[in-house]
């Protein structure tokens, strides 16, 4: 063979094998036998190993990559990754219908779909290959685990049409372990005295958060596509259809997908899946309701968390009964202290389950939950459940009213409780619960992510006083962490050098690891990209939060608590002084848009508000929400409306979508 044919045979192996590929693992309907599909795939591996140069990363033999990695790459979405407005009520789904309807006034075609309870994943294809793909993370930035997806034998490397309106496409997904996959998985887990997953979705997050994709496909992930945040080109206008062609395409789309005209058709479909659910091999928590045509998700637009075209139904929780053997109290890192149901163990929706939150003491009243009763436990969207009432008939006469404790039962302490508010507090800064939370919260993942902090030796360290406050941790040693017990001289290596890593991470981690009340990842990254130092951010006053989208009253109210308090300031000296970031590293980004503002209105249509700001920022300009004088350019979408009329009026410079999007296309280029 030479090697022109070597080629045309491999390109004719790889189409015959990603076929039978889509027809065994998307559309579950083989139509060759195992043996014959091995043979296709060793001739093409043959050929390929005499012709090394022609192997490419879409072919079938490289699925799974080689040596492991040692961590993930941060990406950051081009289209930001929202998650989905949730309700377990049928009037609020008639709310949403009505807000549609009220914003759109034309007719409204639903597309429903059944919600599969995985884990949100994002795939870019260029030229019709699989190129990227990245968790959500914080919905702006994600990990990059293209080579764990690529395992995922349903997900194709190559799309299977020459359609170039779908050839750069990006469909957004979810990642998923079927039933049986996770029986199995847990089961190994355990001959192997590993700790056990506590549900699906956290099985699949976990697998694929692996490093090794070699063992990422050895779990039997599997994944459904279900959404195209872009319109794909003009000839799509229907979401809908556009799922049925990626369907076509080689994608495993959301199965049990309908178009509705009407609301009562969609309730007809709820009712339809309540209870067929439970005999699919995967788990469904609700339905999703999406607006279907493009133009129309456009026209809603977004608010800072979701999209308003589209809300999921979720079926309401299983529920168990067991009997309530006592009720313990715990101090979480604000110092609140909440009420732990310790229950007769009982099965609920596949795992056995021995505690519940009773959130406050009102709500242990106001239920008149007491001790040996036999309570209703309910397992919704959060992973520990819930008593939600009491069985009264159940009632023997040896039930015991609970008395909440006056005192903080890890420091001892007074507990407050402040007018109008449920929760009792202890106040006591120095209570070993709260800098054990605070620690825990400062090391987690989404903040500093420091490896081997966990929660056995915070307790001890915290307990023996050598860690008091954040900054302490920049002062353990080694030599006094190898006096701990069960810390061999290796890991109390390893653990400073994860610590002095940490000093590293950007600054938006470190203001979220701080555990300021209301400071999410979310909003630590709106506050480092519109004030870019903590010193501007201690100093801000309640009108200059006011000028930041997604930036409300209650955050800020809260960051100008936290820094009245002398304490703290004197910790961010602390830190600052260890080397920690708390200023905004601005991406090296040309800054071709430096000192100029922009204002943006009306409805955009490749992106939502924030992300073009945060483009602005980038590039070294200023978004602003107000049109004045001062304005340098008005961004104005569909639908814009008085700032447009004012930024005309006052003669300023109004461009486009398109236009704005050419400006940072040639900025970028220079
Ligand atoms: C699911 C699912 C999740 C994504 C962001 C806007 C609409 N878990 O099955 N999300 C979505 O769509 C969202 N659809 C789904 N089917």
């Amino acid at each position: 063979m030479n090697k022109r044919e070597a080629k045309k045979q491999i390109d004719r192996l790889r189409k015959e094998i990603n076929t039978h590929n889509y027809h065994y693992h998307v559309l579950n309907q083989p139509f060759i036998k195992d043996y014959e599909y091995d043979k296709l795939y060793k001739k093409l591996q043959d050929i390929e190993n005499q012709y090394p140069d022609f192997i490419t990363p879409d072919s079938p033999t490289q699925r799974i990559g080689g040596q492991p990695l040692a961590g993930f790459k941060t990406i950051e979405h081009s289209v930001r990754m929202l998650s989905l407005d949730n309700t377990y009520s049928e009037e609020e789904v008639r709310d949403f219908d009505k807000r549609v309807r009220k914003q759109l006034v034309k007719r409204v075609v639903y597309e429903v779909t059944l919600k599969v309870d995985g884990v949100a994943v994002t795939l870019h294809y260029r030229n019709g290959v699989f190129e990227l793909g990245a968790t959500r993370g914080d919905g702006v930035h994600g990990d990059d685990i293209t080579l764990n997806l690529r395992t995922i034998k349903s997900l194709p490397l190559r799309m299977l049409t020459d359609d170039q309106e779908l050839a750069n496409i990006e469909v957004r997904g979810e990642v998923f372990l079927p039933k049986k996959a996770f029986v199995a998985l847990n089961r190994q887990r355990e001959e192997q005295s590993m700790p056990l997953f506590a549900n699906l979705r956290n099985a699949a997050a976990g697998s694929l958060k692996l490093l090794d994709a070699r063992e990422v496909a050895h779990r039997g992930l599997d994944i459904f596509v279900h959404t195209v945040p872009r319109q794909p080109g003009p000839s799509y206008h229907s979401h809908y259809d556009t799922l049925l062609r990626l369907g076509a395409s080689g994608f495993k789309i959301i199965p049990h997908i309908k178009q509705c005209q009407h609301l009562d058709e969609v309730f007809d479909y709820i009712n339809e899946w309540r209870n067929a659910r439970e005999t699919l091999e995967y788990e469904v928590d609700g339905l999703v309701i999406k607006v279907d045509d493009f133009k129309q998700r456009e026209r809603l637009g977004y608010t800072i968390k979701s999209p308003r075209w589209a809300i999921a139904y979720k079926y309401p929780a299983r529920q168990a009964i067991t009997q309530l053997q006592n009720i313990s109290v715990q101090v979480g890192r604000t110092g609140r202290v909440t009420p732990v149901a310790n229950l007769n163990p009982v099965s609920l929706s596949g795992t056995t389950v021995s505690h519940a939150t009773l959130h406050n003491d009102d709500e242990i009243r106001r239920k008149d939950i007491r001790l040996n009763d036999y309570v209703i436990i309910e397992k919704g969207g959060e992973i520990i459940p819930k008593v939600v009432g009491v069985v009264k008939e159940r009632r023997t006469g040896k039930e015991r009213k609970f008395i909440f404790p006056k005192t903080c039962p890890v420091c001892g302490e007074k507990l407050v409780r402040l007018p109008e508010k449920a929760d009792w507090r202890c106040v006591n800064s120095s209570c070993s619960a709260q800098i054990r939370g605070a620690i825990l919260h400062f090391a987690s993942r989404q903040a500093m992510d420091i490896e081997g902090l966990g929660y056995v030796l915070v307790n001890n360290l915290v307990d023996l006083g050598i860690v008091k406050s954040l900054d302490d941790i920049y002062r353990l040693t080694a030599a006094t962490l190898a006096e701990r017990e069960r810390m061999g001289n290796k890991s109390a290596e390893n653990l400073i050098a994860s610590i002095e890593k940490s000093k590293a991470k950007p600054f938006k981690k470190v203001l979220h690891g701080l555990g300021i009340p209301n400071i999410g990842i979310n909003a630590s990254h709106l506050l480092v990209e519109a004030f870019g130092s903590i010193d501007r951010v201690s100093k801000a006053k309640h009108e200059d939060f006011s000028e930041i989208p997604g930036i409300g009253e209650i955050i800020a109210q809260s960051i100008i608590d936290y820094f009245k308090n002398k304490k703290n300031r004197q910790l961010i000296k602390n830190l600052k002084q260890m080397g920690l970031c708390f200023v905004h590293k601005k991406s090296k980004a040309k800054q071709f848009l430096a000192g100029k503002t922009f204002v943006f209105t009306g409805e955009l249509a490749n992106m939502i508000r924030a992300d073009a700001q945060a483009q602005v920022r980038k590039y070294g300009g200023h978004p602003i929400s107000a049109v004045s004088k001062q304005t340098d350019f008005v961004v104005c979408g569909a639908n814009s409306g008085s700032k447009y009329d004012k930024a005309k009026k006052l003669g300023l410079s109004i461009i486009s979508e398109k236009e704005f999007l050419d400006m940072l296309e040639k900025g970028e280029k220079g």
